[in-house]
């Protein structure tokens, strides 16, 4: 039996669900029908407030346990959601109507990764000792923020909250995590195992909610940081309001991402690239490779390779194991790619194919690729956020950097070639933070992710997630007399 879709409350909060039903009522769709699944309510101030307290109780006990305790409990917790990917898969394609296919592979598990991994570095994070002349000597403490908030989007609401409570965990913090308010089912369940394995009430809370929500959670003088995973627009107001406080901020924010095929590329790659960084999760992706550069002399032959592997897209029931490409997550979004779609053909770009909404419940949309685009067309320029790519020609290679990197955007990048020393000579020239070469959006936990220019700020996963989550104390220890002037 699978997870029911309605959870027991709305909130998780000091170990267990709460309900505040004087909160604004929120429905939950199945992208792939349109029906309510669930009903929840809004935090109030009230559930807000409770989640902080418990946080910030939790945080002080959880800080005074070894790191190897608190990476036991993270470990414990990676297992759990091992041995119940199933159940959180289905219910991952329940709340964000993404293919069974995926979530099996690339939800849950990537959640569970995280755990393991940050599990596995708790018991090693510790400072670090200074020599110095004269006797003297120095050491570092890496000590916890405190309270950390984060904030989730849509598009993968398990994987989101892991990657973010993970290293924050991991350091000695707590957390109060925000789900998106369209796919608020997954973070509960992330919540549930955390305590089951072991971690103190208040140590991992879920508020549900709004920006409305989001903003009190980043004002309040409770919190130390406050990481966020949604769009420019909402990171700017995220990261000006942390600014107030001088609060710690990660901000993984959207892109337009290059993807460049050069003209010795292996075709079959580049087109498997192309499918990956642009239709998995029906192109609601952040480092999607959304501007694919083909060479001009390449360019007819990968868009008939493209369009035959097109043809062999699943497009049905998202909990049919076959079915490799699901609907947009809300009617909103649909509507969102739609306008674009429309734009991108009044620019006079060439739609290719794809593009049309299904006559079915539900928000559907076939994969769409238009060739012809030019830099300055808005489908260019844009963050689209579904299953549209924009496929772009090129002559040469300093051209292709130069357009690659005209954008505010830069969170990531990939190259196809066979040229050893062309494909690193490029990666080295495009400015973004997450890169591929000769494959695209690959995102072990061992990496850091994340974006430059406006795509962000910090890294998540990786050990460099440990700097974003933790502060360094250093204490100077005199061991001769103190000299003073009078
Ligand atoms: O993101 P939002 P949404 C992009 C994509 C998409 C757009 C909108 O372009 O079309 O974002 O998606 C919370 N203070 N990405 O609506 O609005 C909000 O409740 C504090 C890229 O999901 O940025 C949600 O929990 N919090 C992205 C989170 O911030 C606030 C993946 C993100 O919301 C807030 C998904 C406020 N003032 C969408 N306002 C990626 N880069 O991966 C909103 N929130």
């Amino acid at each position: 039996m699978t997870y029911p879709t309605q959870p027991v409350a709305s909130h998780y909060v000091h170990g267990a669900y709460v309900e505040d039903s004087a909160g604004a009522p929120m429905e939950v769709n199945y992208p792939a029908t349109g029906e309510v699944i669930a009903t929840l309510h809004e935090a109030t101030p009230a559930i807000v407030d409770r989640a902080l307290d418990a946080a910030r109780e939790a945080q002080a006990e959880w800080a005074a346990l070894s790191g190897t305790e608190r990476g036991r409990v993270l470990r414990r917790a990676a297992d759990i959601i091992g041995a119940r990917n199933h159940d959180l898969s289905v219910l991952e394609t329940r709340d964000t109507g993404k293919p069974y296919q995926e979530t099996s592979v690339a939800d849950a598990t990537s959640g569970a990764d995280a755990l393991e991994y940050f599990g596995g570095l708790a018991g090693s994070l510790t400072g670090e000792h200074i020599p110095l002349p004269g006797g003297d000597w120095a050491y570092t403490m890496r000590e916890p923020l405190g309270v950390c908030v984060g904030l989730g989007a849509w598009n993968y609401p398990t994987q989101i909250a892991c990657w973010k409570a993970a290293p924050a965990l991991a350091c000695g913090n707590a957390m109060v995590f925000k789900p998106s308010e369209t796919t608020p089912l997954c973070a509960l369940k992330v919540a549930e195992i955390l305590t089951e394995a072991g971690a103190p009430p208040g140590l991992f809370n879920v508020v549900q909610g709004a920006g409305r929500v989001g903003a009190a959670l980043t004002t309040d003088p409770r919190v130390a940081k406050v990481s966020l995973t949604g769009s420019v627009p909402t990171g700017k107001r995220v990261y000006a309001a942390a600014a107030a406080e001088m609060k710690h901020v990660t901000m993984e924010l959207g892109g337009k991402s290059p993807l460049v095929i050069f003209e010795d590329a292996d075709l079959d790659d580049a087109v498997g690239g192309a499918i990956l960084g642009n239709f998995y999760s029906s192109g609601q992706v952040c480092s999607n490779g959304t501007r694919v550069f083909v060479h001009r002399s390449i360019r007819d032959t990968f868009l008939d390779r493209l369009a035959e592997r097109l043809q062999g897209a699943v497009i049905g029931d998202p909990l049919d194991p076959a079915t490799s490409f699901g609907p947009m997550v809300s009617e909103a979004q649909l509507q969102i790619v739609q306008s674009y779609i429309a734009k991108g053909v009044g620019e006079g770009a060439r739609l290719v194919t794809g593009g049309q909404r299904l006559d079915r419940p539900g928000y559907w949309i076939t994969p769409a690729v238009f060739a012809d685009v030019t830099d300055d067309m808005v489908i260019a320029r844009e963050e689209i956020f579904g299953p549209v790519m924009c496929v772009l020609d090129f002559d040469d290679e300093d051209e292709v950097i130069a357009r690659a990197n005209a954008t505010e955007y830069g969170l990531s990048a990939g190259v196809f070639t066979r040229d050893l020393r062309r494909g690193h000579r490029v990666i080295a020239a495009l400015q973004a933070g997450s890169c591929f070469l000769n494959s695209y959006n690959d995102a072990p936990v061992e990496l850091p992710f994340g974006g430059v220019k406006m795509s962000g700020v910090g890294r998540e996963n990786s050990k460099a997630a440990i700097e974003h989550y933790s502060q360094m104390k250093s204490v100077y220890v005199r061991m001769g007399r103190v000299e003073a002037p009078f």
